[in-house]
C-alpha cells in the first residue's frame, strides 16, 4: 500500500496527509533544473495574455510578478513524466480506492516578494460538473517554510463547501470560515510530497525571502467520478479565463 492505513486515517480525518522523501536528491536536483530550463526556453510564453501564464503583485510594490505556468506538462517532459510517477499516482489511488485519472498540473515560482492566496476551497461551487474526488499533490521544488509563504491547509473541513448556498460565486473565503487554531503550516523538504483534498481550504502568505520558492501541484479525480476529463477542464477553464478577461480588457487572449 503507498499510504499506511495511520496516513490514510490522517487523511479522512483532516483532509491531507504529508508523505516524507519520497523523491531523491538527484531526482529533485533534475526537477529544479527543469524549472530553470523552461523560464529560458520558455521566456516567450511568459506574457499576462497568455492564458497558460499567471501573474502575481509584488506584496509591497504591487509590481506585477510571473507566478504560474498552467498547464505545464506540454512544455516540460519531466514534468509529464512526474504526473504519471506510479509512487504519486499509488499514494492517489490509495486514499481513492480506485483508479486516478490526471485531471490538472501546476507549476508555481512563487517569486521573491509575491504575495500569497487568499484562503480558498479548490473545487468551486459554481462549476457544475466539477470531479468531487479532486485531490492535489503538493510536490515542493524548494524548501517550503513559514518565511517564503508555504501552503497552509485548515483541518477538519473537507466534507462540505464554506461559500454560502446563496454565493456559490464566492471563491475566495472570508478568514472567518476557518478556526485559526486548525492551521496547519505545510513546511515541507524537497522530495517530500502533501496531499490535500479538493475541499481542504487553504491559503499562503506572501513570500518574504529573497529566493523563489516553487512548487509543483499535480491534481487528480478518481476515474468512476468523470473519467479522464483533463483535455475538457482546461477547454473549460480557459473559456472562464477569456470570458473573464473580456470584461476587463479590450485585448485579445490567446493560449500557446
Ligand atoms: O502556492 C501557494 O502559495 C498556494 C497555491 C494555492 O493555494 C493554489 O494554487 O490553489
Amino acid at each position: 500500500m503507498a499510504l499506511t492505513a495511520c496516513e490514510l486515517d490522517a487523511y479522512r480525518q483532516h483532509g491531507f496527509v504529508v508523505r516524507r522523501s519520497v523523491f531523491t536528491a538527484s531526482e529533485m536536483a533534475g526537477l529544479t533544473s527543469e524549472t530553470e530550463r523552461l523560464l529560458t526556453d520558455c521566456r516567450d510564453l511568459i506574457d499576462p495574455g497568455n492564458l497558460r501564464c499567471r501573474f502575481m503583485p509584488h506584496h509591497e510594490t504591487g509590481e506585477k510578478l510571473f507566478e504560474v505556468f498552467d498547464p505545464v506538462n506540454d512544455i516540460s517532459p519531466l514534468c509529464a513524466r512526474l504526473t504519471a510517477d506510479e509512487r504519486l499516482v499509488g499514494i492517489v489511488e490509495t486514499i481513492m480506492g480506485e483508479a486516478a485519472c490526471l485531471f490538472k498540473e501546476k507549476l508555481i515560482f512563487k517569486p521573491a516578494g509575491a504575495l500569497g492566496y487568499n484562503l480558498h476551497q479548490d473545487i468551486p461551487r459554481y462549476w457544475p460538473g466539477f470531479p468531487r474526488t479532486f485531490l492535489t499533490v503538493l510536490i515542493p521544488i524548494d524548501a517550503a517554510t513559514a518565511e517564503n509563504g508555504c501552503t497552509e491547509v485548515y483541518s477538519g473541513y473537507h466534507h462540505e463547501f464554506l461559500a454560502p448556498a446563496d454565493r456559490p460565486d464566492l471563491y475566495m473565503l472570508p478568514e472567518e470560515c476557518v478556526n485559526p487554531a486548525r492551521r496547519v503550516q505545510l513546511e515541507l523538504a524537497p522530495g517530500d510530497v502533501a496531499i490535500f483534498h479538493g475541499l481542504t481550504p487553504h491559503r499562503s502568505a506572501p513570500n518574504r525571502s529573497a529566493e523563489m520558492r516553487r512548487a509543483f501541484y499535480v491534481s487528480y479525480n478518481a476515474r468512476s467520478d468523470g473519467g479522464d476529463q483533463r483535455e475538457q477542464h482546461y477547454r473549460e477553464f480557459q473559456e472562464r479565463l477569456r470570458s473573464h478577461w473580456s470584461s476587463q480588457t479590450a485585448r485579445e487572449p490567446y493560449f500557446r
